[in-house]
């Protein structure tokens, strides 16, 4: 038998509610049936190469502290390879059902393009080996055009057209694995696509350059024939002091300026909304009326921290909501809820890696659990429709089909004399209503 990472610790089994056992869901129950569909296809859950591999647990004050036997430090692709036994053994264990990588946290840099290429080739022909053998499936891939020097002013955004081709060509390849390995979607992150300061910038030029970027991917997606959606990951700051894709309101108009938006959905981050001042079923909600709510990456902030702390998202009004967003836009099609969290650096066992999942896994399932059983109420969907009803008929039907002018408006305005019909907005018991359901 191959050598085990995490000899101690056995397949995760679900015991419900009254369990008290940490290595146990609680409320994930991946075949049981919520609006007709089993748990893990609405949740569609997915663990993130990059936090769970090779995460170390430094931050800017101080060096990783995390145990990770794998993580030898070492770039060959033999460890590198060994790397990918460990993580799709912890996946396995849990019962996630998918993953995602960056090219470069598979395998490293090299000493140039021609050598970084080898090595994730070498990886990629490994991980479809261990995919057929565990049944595990690739959720998205995408490149990591942020670490490297290289990439110090921005990659398809750099203000030097080589760095752009450089990052051309890590996309490049970074499709070509997620199309071989039967990813079910792309992601584009823009690392550092964005500006520090305006004294040296030309604002457009960039905007224009990732848009040129962006048309290339598509027609690469096309000749290739990957049939899954691009996915845009916006985020407000961090590492730039302005980020291009900043919320999913400003890369929905981008995406339409550049006529790229049949192309393209969005991923939407809980931390990255929070970092742009909004909740994340605010994003969820501008990013499906676009009829773009593509995927999202599962985790939270801290609230009194004004950075991404990536944390497990643990947080049952969050996972609540964001699920009742969810299921109004009928739920994932190619994308998933991919956990883009890490442990805290005191958390440095292996075992909080699972701790971890399972906490993330379960308030996501207590999530849809809540909000399929609002849904099953009605009376929060019944109080919204009936707030809107004066649109119904009369003059509201015809302003919203068009068929009304300004005149008219003052007509009808006029014959009022005055509005006498306005109502409550119930806030407050809307609020302990959703209350009742946690
Ligand atoms: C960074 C972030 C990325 C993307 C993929 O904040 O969220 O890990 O999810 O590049
Ligand atoms: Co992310």
């Amino acid at each position: 038998m191959a050598k085990q990472f995490f000899p101690k610790i056995g397949n995760i089994p679900f015991e419900g509610p009254g369990s008290t056992n940490p290595l146990a869901f609680k409320h994930y129950q991946a075949d049981e049936l919520i609006e007709g569909r089993p748990m893990k296809d609405h949740l569609r859950f997915a663990a993130v190469y990059w936090h769970t591999m090779r995460g170390a647990g430094g931050d800017m004050f101080g060096s990783g502290t995390v145990n990770r036997p794998w993580n030898t430090g070492e770039c060959s692709t033999k460890d590198a390879i060994t790397r990918a036994r460990a993580f799709f053994e912890f996946v396995t264990k849990l019962g996630i059902p998918f993953y995602c990588w960056h090219d470069r946290d598979l395998a490293s840099h090299g000493k140039d393009l021609k050598d970084a290429n080898a090595q994730f080739d070498a990886v990629g022909k490994e991980l479809k080996k261990i995919q057929a053998d565990t049944g595990v499936q690739l959720l998205w891939g995408t490149a990591q055009n942020f670490v490297h020097p290289r990439y110090m002013h921005g990659a398809a955004t750099s203000c030097n057209a080589d760095v752009f081709c450089f990052a051309a060509a890590q996309v490049k390849r970074a499709m070509d694995w997620t199309h071989e390995l039967g990813g079910q979607g792309y992601v584009f992150w823009g690392g550092r696509e964005g500006y520090t300061t305006l004294l040296n910038t030309d604002l457009k030029r960039e905007m224009d350059h990732l848009g040129r970027f962006l048309h290339m991917a598509v027609d690469y997606k096309k000749k290739i024939g990957f049939k899954g959606p691009f996915f845009i990951e916006p985020k407000p700051k961090e590492p730039t002091k302005h980020q291009y894709d900043s919320d999913a309101a400003a890369c929905l108009n981008f995406l339409r300026e550049y006529g790229l938006l049949e192309h393209f959905q969005l991923n939407i981050e809980v931390n990255h909304a929070w970092l742009a001042g909004k909740t994340m079923e605010h994003e969820l909600e501008v990013a499906g009326c676009a009829g773009a709510l593509g995927s999202i990456d599962a985790n939270m902030g801290d609230y009194f921290l004004g950075w991404d702390t990536d944390q497990f998202p643990t947080d049952l009004y969050l996972t609540a909501k964001t699920m009742l967003t969810v299921l109004k836009y009928g739920g994932f099609k190619y994308g998933g809820v991919n956990f883009d969290a890490k442990v805290r650096r005191e958390s440095f066992t292996e075992e909080d890696l699972f701790y971890a999942h399972i906490a993330g896994m379960d308030t996501f399932a207590r999530g849809l659990k809540i909000a399929a059983k609002i849904r099953a109420d009605g009376r929060l969907a019944d109080f919204v429709k009936n707030r809107y009803r004066t649109w119904d008929s009369g003059i509201g039907q015809k302003i919203e089909s068009g068929k009304a002018t300004f005149a008219d408006c003052e007509r009808h305005a006029l014959k009022l004399g005055n509005v006498t019909g306005l109502e409550s907005g119930r806030q407050e018991l809307l609020e302990a209503m959703f209350n009742e359901f946690i």
